[in-house]
């Protein structure tokens, strides 16, 4: 499998997160990707290329361009160090901006567009590392750790060469992606996740939203209880996994999560870190070209095994 990160992420460095105005230390930090750097490493998945630049073309197909341009200069204008709590094009108080976060989201959409590349190109399997994670970036709008949407850019750049799934295994669902997709018919939109009624987005994720215009039943949400086990959780994906074969897609955009798992420090059902290869195996038998793009998952400590193990089964059918 194709790999692709930069080390541009480390100069996106927030300090905090604002929960109803009270500040508490920002679980989304660097060494999440230190630790599956290191995980990948150790477990020899070959080499780590870095993408190359992309235009702002791929970004406007999915962001507005005042979105864009404001992210740019307000980030430009900010000290090393510094971080700042905009007031404007948010969803949440759960994306500050720092001086590099500008540029470190840019860099996090060209490994994912470097992954769906790699796709185009005849690889069964691409693994982008991003960082910030892009799931709940929405059309002109910050939110949970999100800037630009990597998986929806990907996915939409994709879609001008087949028919394209999202399977997103994230803990929570992604309001950002759903939103993108929500009245097209050529991009089909799944996500399990935690119930959204007592989770953050709270906005979105209910079984409910199916679609709209001609994207209607191109949009299915599955909640998981939150204290799901593996048994209930490959119970919900193997229903997303008939649905995503009945739309007999060219390609899959996983957007891959490792909040659920139990230990998760923001997120967690009740997954185990073996419980990713069987859920990766379910995914696998799809048979179809695949870009996994890194979502959430806050626990550093094993973040890397994590990941791993869910890229284990991918790596053994890419180089089958
Ligand atoms: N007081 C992703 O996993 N809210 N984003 C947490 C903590 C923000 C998660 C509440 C969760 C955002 C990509
Ligand atoms: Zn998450």
């Amino acid at each position: 499998m194709r790999i692709f990160y930069t080390a541009d992420h480390c100069d996106h460095q927030p300090k905090s997160e604002q929960y109803d105005g009270i500040a508490s230390p920002y679980p989304e930090v660097s060494a999440r990707v230190d630790a599956i750097l290191a995980g990948l490493q150790q477990h020899n998945f070959g080499t780590i290329h870095t993408p190359r630049k992309y235009p702002l073309e791929h970004i406007h197909q999915i962001h507005s361009q005042p979105y864009v341009s404001f992210l740019r200069r307000r980030c430009r204008d900010i000290t090393r160090g510094e971080q700042v709590q905009p007031s404007y094009f948010i969803s949440d108080t759960y994306a500050p901006l720092t001086s590099g976060t500008y540029h470190a989201s840019r860099r996090a959409v060209d490994a994912a567009l470097a992954g769906a590349d790699a796709i185009l190109r005849g690889e069964q399997v691409a693994y982008s590392l991003c960082r910030p994670p892009g799931h709940h970036a929405g059309h002109q709008s910050t939110g949970g750790y999100c800037y630009f949407n990597n998986a929806a850019i990907a996915a939409n750049h994709l879609s001008s060469h087949g028919r394209v799934a999202i399977l997103d295994i994230d803990f929570h669902h992604g309001n950002g992606t759903q939103d993108a997709f929500y009245t097209r018919a050529d991009v089909f939109y799944v996500s399990l996740h935690a119930d959204p009624s007592i989770n953050y987005p709270y906005i979105r994720g209910f079984a409910t939203e199916t679609g709209e215009a001609d994207g209607v039943g191109c949009n299915l949400n599955i909640v998981v209880s939150k204290n799901a086990t593996v048994t209930e959780y490959i119970a919900g994906l193997e229903k997303a996994l008939a649905k995503i074969q009945d739309f007999a897609p060219d390609y899959l955009v996983v957007s891959a999560g490792f909040d659920t798992f139990i230990d998760d420090p923001i997120g967690g059902l009740r997954l185990n870190a073996d419980d990713y290869t069987e859920i990766a195996e379910h995914i696998v038998a799809l048979r179809t070209p695949s870009l996994i793009v890194q979502e959430g998952g806050y626990n550093t400590e094993l973040l890397g095994e994590l990941v791993v193990n869910f890229l284990q089964p991918f790596n053994r059918w890419s180089s089958r």
